[in-house]
């Protein structure tokens, strides 16, 4: 399936994967990129030396084209940046802020630039500072949100710029692929889907709480603190909301969550952990390679896409 994103990226399916922090290590960038999809190395709060080295390991599993996501809250960005200029990585996202700053940085090295954006304000300043591509994030999705639902903020995000648009927020099968190319998306980004791949490196007990959630078990935290997190509910954010609720500082909250994503993701704390995912968790029922998983999606999206032009003729 030939879109302007796969044309952009010289990708083979119009799949993106999230920069998921801990999870979208160079293992799982370089699965989705070999499965014909754009795999993504997530910087999170990694130091720069850290990211360099996960460019190179990538390279050595994949010839195909990969991306880093730079997390605007990390205070190593500005350093994260420039690594992605000296190891010649292709294309970018970013998240939780405003990128203006590196684009000129980026777009002069020709690196393709793909801002992740809640709001349309944003998509439109993005594409004025020379953004090759938006991902509209609705609120369904796993982390650090906004607070549009993805039917919304996708045909608006569509009707305000020119440059392509890229869904993200609720999309795991081919059901939400086929949906979002019909709210005028040139491409999914998918998240939670992939967390829960054979190539991911997050710990069993974080793919089981996935695997075994049902639609209720969606939580937010922190929109107290402007910083609004969508997790799988557990003890951790049962005590968050409380905290919240009494009126905690600021502080307090950041205490109770430092670390706490490494925990769960890495040694399989999913009590006391952060467990970020997207309310998409509800749908996904099982493990699978990145393969497999792109696979059937884009089995199940063409079925549902032909039926449509049936219908038309
Ligand atoms: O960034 C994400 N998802 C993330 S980042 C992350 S790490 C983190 N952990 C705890 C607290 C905060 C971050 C986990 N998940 N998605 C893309 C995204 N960007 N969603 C929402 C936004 C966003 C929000 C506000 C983008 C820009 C913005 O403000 C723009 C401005 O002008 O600063």
């Amino acid at each position: 399936m030939q879109t302007k994103i796969t044309e952009l990226l010289g990708i083979e399916y119009p799949i993106i994967q999230g920069g998921m922090a801990w999870v979208a290590e160079y293992n799982l960038a370089a699965a989705v990129s070999n499965a014909g999809g754009l795999g993504l190395i997530g910087a999170a709060s990694a130091p720069a030396d850290i990211v360099r080295e996960q460019i190179r390991k990538a390279k050595e599993l994949t010839d195909r084209p990969f991306g880093v996501n730079v997390m605007l809250l990390n205070p190593n960005a500005d350093e994260v940046a420039r690594v992605i200029v000296e190891e010649g990585v292709k294309v970018v996202t970013t998240g939780a802020g405003n990128p203006g700053k590196y684009m000129e940085l980026w777009k002069s090295a020709g690196v393709k630039v793909i801002p992740v954006v809640a709001s349309v304000g944003l998509a439109k300043m993005m594409e004025r500072a020379g953004a090759d591509a938006i991902v509209a994030e609705g609120t369904e999705s796993g982390g650090h949100i906004g607070s549009s639902t993805t039917m919304t903020l996708v045909p608006s995000v569509v009707d305000a710029v020119k440059i392509p648009v890229i869904a993200a927020g609720g999309i795991a099968d081919g059901r939400g692929f086929a949906a979002a190319l019909m709210l005028g998306a040139q491409a999914v980004q998918i998240g939670t889907r992939f967390v829960v791949s054979n190539e991911s490196i997050a710990h069993d007990n974080y793919k089981k709480k996935i695997i075994t959630a049902k639609d209720i078990d969606s939580e937010v935290t922190g929109r107290s603190t402007g910083h609004p997190v969508r997790t799988i509910r557990n003890k951790m954010t049962r005590e968050y909301l409380r905290l919240e609720q009494e009126g905690a500082s600021f502080e307090e909250l950041e205490h109770l969550t430092l670390g706490s994503l490494r925990k769960a993701v890495m040694e399989g704390d999913v009590v006391d952990g952060t467990i970020m995912a997207g309310q998409v968790a509800s749908i996904i029922t099982c493990e699978q390679s990145c393969h497999e998983i792109i696979q059937e999606i884009m089995d199940q999206a063409n079925e549902l896409l032909n039926l449509k032009e049936r219908m038309n003729s």
